[in-house]
């Protein structure tokens, strides 16, 4: 296989020329083509095969020990005018970081076989779509986006027929940190990453394509590429509402994306669209409509139990790349909070001893195909992606934020998801647990400024009268001593279940500065262990840290400077005023 487009041809001519590889292997995407590189792998050391007989087709992957997780530090956004990447991003001028990658990339392929990548982000005959082609030399790369891509023969004919693509080179490297950067491109809707094995930092269609640059591209073109899992949920009744939900990273996007339905709720369904990303855009009625980009889940292990995620345990159970997982003695894969089973090789592949830390990376990861999860919807595959209810934005906050919360306008709603904050989780490289601004869940991953990014948003208000509503969710919220004060998980339908009475008008709010909240009685909490005061303080606001919170919201927008849309300073105004006169 290679192309009859040139400006593929060319770009693929020129990588070679400075990478210097063995040889080049153009990828078509197929079972016979995914089965030798994993064979090859099991040779080779890269890949492991699992217990069979429990995990058929399963295979674990170590990364290098310094390479686990995305790194916010080294990933820049790479645009001709430094403020067009904005104070949210790590920005270098464009002549210069392609010097610096450049210099990293020449002969870095050598002894190795270089893989061209093909592959389309969404349905492969959707409108909605877009393609990239992605040259790497990790055959482990190539594997994973066998799953999380439509990757191959196909992708490249809808290349070959439109023209555009954006370009994404990969290499390993030598793995060392020092050498390691995920530089992004915007203006030439393109990506070189060098120096990283892991995930999102080398599996290019995720968070480099689908979010760093089709935010960008989807400003450019008026649509919305966003960090959001999409969900579908049906009453007994038959009636289904699709939310597309913004959480930032292991906040349990991937558990509420395959929620099931609590004994509580007999006949109640929930069908899984997307658990990370969600590309939205109106129709021509003015509905905003969503489509989920990839085709498989990158999801972290830790914490996946027949409890917390059927769904996903069972899903993971064949089929299914681990990355940094523990072993058992059977040669299952182990990881904290599994349940069953206990660990006798760490995720560094030496023998387990609680000293050592968890058994499992924090950030180990599962890949496996959407088709796998018993909750998927065939309209994953719908050109025309699934019709939008409610936008709902959530972090992971111990106080503060209450259970569930409506905005009271498009342009509030926009100030919610702009003043979202979480703590920070293993996901990433840095410190855990340290309360950040996090807007739209989207802090590591939008590819320009904020400030336009949400005078984008803001701008939808003008493009439609029929938007969805948009809410703020907290599953987080602890006492004192530091115990969750809902059950979170399959209980959170009950709270959806809200969600969804406010889109249909079925039930009335309560007004309240901040937004609107359940009237106590329209939260279903039969049969939950909940007491009637922790209800209400889920459900209630404290005005005092609220006009703090403001304080700082406004602090944190004002750091935007000029650019920052006036209608945003407005809002934020209005809220903290009527916190002022509640007092
Ligand atoms: C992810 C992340 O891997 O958000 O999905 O970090
Ligand atoms: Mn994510």
């Amino acid at each position: 296989m290679t192309t009859t487009l040139s400006a593929l041809q060319d770009w693929v001519d020129q990588v070679a020329k400075l990478t210097q590889p063995e040889d080049i292997h153009w990828c078509n995407g197929s079972d016979a083509e995914y089965k030798r590189l994993v064979n090859q792998m099991c040779r080779s050391g890269d890949l492991i095969p699992l217990n069979e007989d429990d995990y058929p087709n399963c295979y674990l992957h170590r990364s290098d020990p310094s390479d686990v997780a995305r790194v916010e530090h080294l990933t820049f956004v790479c645009t001709e005018h430094e403020d067009d990447a904005g104070p949210n991003n790590h920005w270098m001028n464009p002549a210069e970081a392609h010097e610096k990658v450049d210099a990293l990339f020449d002969g870095a392929m050598q002894g190795r076989t270089m893989y061209v990548i093909p592959y389309c982000m969404g349905p492969i005959d959707s409108p909605y779509a877009r393609s990239g082609v992605e040259i790497t030399d990790s055959p482990y790369v190539v594997v994973n986006m066998k799953i999380m891509t439509r990757m191959g023969a196909k992708a490249l004919a809808r290349i070959e027929r439109e023209g555009t693509f954006v370009k994404g080179l990969h290499s390993i490297g030598d793995l060392s940190p020092e050498r390691r950067f995920i530089m992004h491109f915007p203006e030439e809707l393109s990506i070189k990453s060098i120096g990283s094995g892991y995930g999102g930092n080398a599996l290019l269609g995720k968070k480099c394509h689908a979010l760093r640059i089709a935010s960008w591209q989807a400003r450019e073109e008026g649509w919305l590429a966003e960090h959001m899992l999409i969900v579908g949920v049906e009453s007994p009744e038959g009636e289904t509402h699709y939310l597309a939900c913004a959480f930032p990273s292991a906040c349990g996007k991937t558990n509420l994306a395959m929620l099931i339905p609590p004994k509580s709720h007999p006949g109640w369904k929930i069908w899984t669209l997307g658990d990370d990303i969600a590309w939205l855009h109106l129709d021509d009625e003015g509905q905003l409509r969503a489509i989920n980009p990839e085709a498989g889940y990158f999801g972290v292990v830790p914490g996946t139990n027949a409890q917390t995620n059927k769904n996903a345990f069972d899903m993971i159970k064949g089929d299914t790349i681990f990355t940094n997982v523990a072993v058992t003695a059977d040669n299952q894969p182990w990881w904290e909070d599994k349940k069953v089973g206990s660990p006798s090789t760490d995720w560094q592949g030496h023998a387990f001893d609680s000293r050592n830390g968890p058994a499992a990376h924090p950030n180990s990861r599962f890949t496996v195909s959407a088709r796998k999860n018993p909750s998927y919807s065939e309209l994953a595959e719908a050109p025309e992606g699934v019709p939008i209810s409610a936008l709902v934005f959530g972090g992971r906050r111990k106080e503060l934020a209450p259970l569930v919360y409506e905005a009271k306008s498009w342009r509030h709603g926009v100030l919610i998801g702009a003043s979202v904050a979480s703590e920070t989780t293993a996901a990433s490289s840095g410190a855990v647990g340290v309360v950040r601004r996090d807007p739209m869940a989207m802090k590591p991953f939008c590819g320009y400024n904020f400030a336009d990014y949400w005078a984008h948003w803001l701008s939808f208000a003008e493009k439609s009268d029929r938007l969805p509503k948009m809410f703020h969710v907290n599953w987080f919220r602890q006492d004192k001593t530091g115990k969750y004060l809902w059950p979170g998980f399959g209980e959170n339908l009950r709270v959806l279940r809200w969600i969804i009475d406010r889109c249909e008008n079925r039930v009335d709010g309560i007004e309240t500065p901040i937004g609107i909240l359940p009237r106590l009685e329209d939260i279903d909490v039969s049969g939950l262990d909940v007491a009637p005061e922790t209800m209400q303080s889920l459900l209630s606001i404290d005005t005092e840290q609220w006009q703090h919170e403001m304080e700082s919201v406004a602090e944190y927008l004002d750091s935007y400077g000029d650019r920052l849309p006036e209608d945003l300073r407005q809002v934020q105004q209005q809220v903290a005023e009527a916190l002022k006169q509640a007092d």
